[in-house]
C-alpha cells in the first residue's frame, strides 16, 4: 500500500449522507453497526486542526470515521495533500501489535477517499478537555508512558536486527507533508519572524523576542532540529499532545498517529511533557498543579521503567537487536547497565529540550493550546504564559539547569508561583 499523489480522481469529501452510503457499502462495517443504515446516528466531532471526524452509532456498535481534507480543517486556505490518513492507518497497523489496547483498532482504510475507520471511543473524553474541566485520571499518564515505551522500544534497533526495522521506518520517512508541518511549526517558526506566529498580548512581546535573539537558545534549537531529522531511533507518534489522548474511568487510548515518523524517542516524551507543563502553568488551584506534577513524574517513571525492563528482558533472552548487541555485553553486565543509563540520559536530555520547544510553539507559534482559556483575565493569562515561556527559554539556554524529569517538574511547580 502506498499513498496516491496527487489526489486520486475518486476523492471527494463525504457529508453525512455520503458517510452513511460509504459505511453501508463496506459489509464488515455495516454488520458491525447493525440494523438498517437509515437508523445510524451520525455526529461530527472534529476537534483537531486537520481532518473531518464523525462518530456513527448503530443499534449494535459504534465506529469513528476520519477523512483527510485537501486543506487544513481550521484554515481552508492552507492547502495540503491527503496522505495523512494513509500514514495514520500505517502507524496503527505497525504499533497496535506493540501496544495492544493502548491505541484503537483499525477497522478499514480507503485509499481513494483517504477514509480511516477505527473503533469508537464514545465513552471517553479528550484528556486535554478533561484536565481543563478539573478532572483527574490517575492512571492516564502511566498508560501513556507504557504506550511510548512499548511503541518505541519495539520499533528500535534495540529490539530486532536492522533488516526487520529500517525498512519499516522507511515507510514513515515518506510522511513528508506532516513532517514538514512539525519542522516548520515546532522547530523553526517560533525562532524567526513568520506570519503564522502570534501571541495573546503585547505583554509577551519581550519574552518572544528574547527567545528569538538569545544565541544560546539559537544553538540549542539548531541542535534539536538536527536531532529530530537525523536520529532515527524509533517510530514516533509524532504529535503526542494531550489532545491525542482519550480517557475514561478505566481506559486510556493514544489516537491520531498521522504525524508518525522515525525520530528520537525524546520527541514523543517531550511533546507529552510539554503539554502537561502547559496545563500546569494554566492551573490556578494547587490541587490541579499537584496533579499536573504527578502526571509528569508518573509518565516519565512509567516510560523509563517499562523501556528499561523491555531492554533487560530482551538482553536476557539473547535479544538480537543490532544496537547495543547482546553479544557485545555478554560478559559485561555492569557495562550494559552503564550503557543503558547513558542511553536513557540522552533520551532525558532530548525530552527536556523538546518539551521546552513544544511550550514555546504552543504559546507564540501556530496552533495554540486552549488550556489557558480557563483564565478569564487576559493579563493574568499572559502572566502565566510568560512564566511558562521564561522556563522554556531557560531550559533551552542552559542544558545544565535540570537534568532529570523530576527536577524539571519541581522547577516548573516552583515557577507557577
Ligand atoms: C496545521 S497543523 C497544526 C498542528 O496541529 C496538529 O495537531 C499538530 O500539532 C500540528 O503541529
Ligand atoms: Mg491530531
Amino acid at each position: 500500500m502506498s499513498p496516491h499523489s496527487p489526489a486520486p480522481a475518486a476523492y471527494h469529501t463525504l457529508d453525512t449522507d455520503g458517510i452513511r452510503a460509504f459505511l453501508a457499502g463496506v459489509p464488515a462495517l455495516a454488520a458491525r453497526l447493525g440494523g438498517p443504515a437509515a437508523h445510524w446516528r451520525i455526529r461530527e466531532v472534529s476537534d483537531g486542526n486537520l481532518n473531518n471526524v464523525f462518530l456513527i452509532d448503530g443499534p449494535q456498535c459504534g465506529v469513528c470515521f476520519k477523512q483527510s481534507l485537501p486543506h487544513v480543517r481550521v484554515d481552508p486556505a492552507w492547502k495540503m495533500p491527503l496522505d495523512r490518513t494513509f500514514y495514520e492507518a500505517a502507524y496503527l497497523r505497525e504499533i497496535r501489535p506493540c501496544v495492544g489496547a493502548l491505541t484503537t483498532d483499525i477497522l478499514h482504510f480507503d485509499p481513494d477517499l483517504y477514509v480511516l475507520v477505527v473503533e469508537s471511543l464514545d465513552r471517553h473524553v479528550v484528556l486535554r478537555r478533561g484536565l481543563m474541566a478539573g478532572g483527574d485520571w490517575p492512571d492516564a499518564a502511566r498508560a501513556v508512558g507504557e504506550f511510548v515505551a512499548h511503541g518505541t522500544f519495539r520499533t528500535s534497533l534495540l529490539a530486532a536486527p536492522f533488516e526487520e526495522i529500517t525498512h519499516r521506518l522507511d515507510v514513515f520517512s515518506g510522511n513528508r507533508t506532516l513532517t514538514r508541518i512539525t519542522v516548520d511549526l515546532i522547530l523553526t517558526d517560533p525562532y524567526r519572524d513568520h506570519p503564522r506566529n502570534h501571541w495573546i498580548s503585547p505583554e509577551l512581546d519581550s519574552i518572544a523576542a528574547e527567545i528569538r535573539t538569545d544565541p544560546r537558545v539559537r544553538r540549542r534549537v539548531g541542535a534539536m532540529q538536527a536531532r529530530f531529522l537525523t536520529c532515527r531511533q524509533a517510530l514516533l507518534h509524532g504529535d503526542l499532545h494531550t489532545g491525542s489522548i482519550m480517557v475514561s474511568d478505566d481506559d486510556t487510548r493514544v489516537i491520531d498517529g498521522e504525524f508518525a515518523c522515525p525520530g528520537p524517542i525524546g520527541f514523543d516524551c517531550g511533546l507529552f511533557i510539554g503539554n502537561l507543563l502547559l496545563h500546569l502553568f494554566a492551573c490556578r488551584d494547587s490541587g490541579g498543579q499537584d496533579r499536573a506534577v504527578r502526571n509528569i513524574v508518573q509518565f516519565w517513571t512509567s516510560f523509563h521503567d517499562t523501556f528499561l525492563e523491555l531492554w533487560r528482558t530482551s538482553a536476557r533472552q539473547d535479544g538480537n537487536g543490532d544496537a547495543y548487541a547482546t553479544t557485545l555485553f555478554r560478559n559485561d553486565p555492569s557495562g550494559l547497565r552503564q550503557a543503558q543509563a547513558d542511553f536513557m540520559q540522552d533520551v532525558t536530555t532530548d525530552t527536556i529540550a523538546f518539551a521546552a520547544m513544544e511550550v514555546i510553539r504552543r504559546l507564540v507559534g501556530y496552533a495554540h493550546v486552549p488550556d489557558f482559556d480557563t483564565i478569564p483575565d487576559l493579563a493574568a493569562r499572559a502572566g502565566r504564559q510568560g512564566a511558562a515561556l521564561a522556563l522554556a527559554r531557560d531550559l533551552l539556554a542552559d542544558p545544565g539547569l535540570v537534568t532529570s524529569i523530576a527536577d524539571l517538574a519541581s522547577l516548573a511547580r516552583d515557577r507557577t508561583g
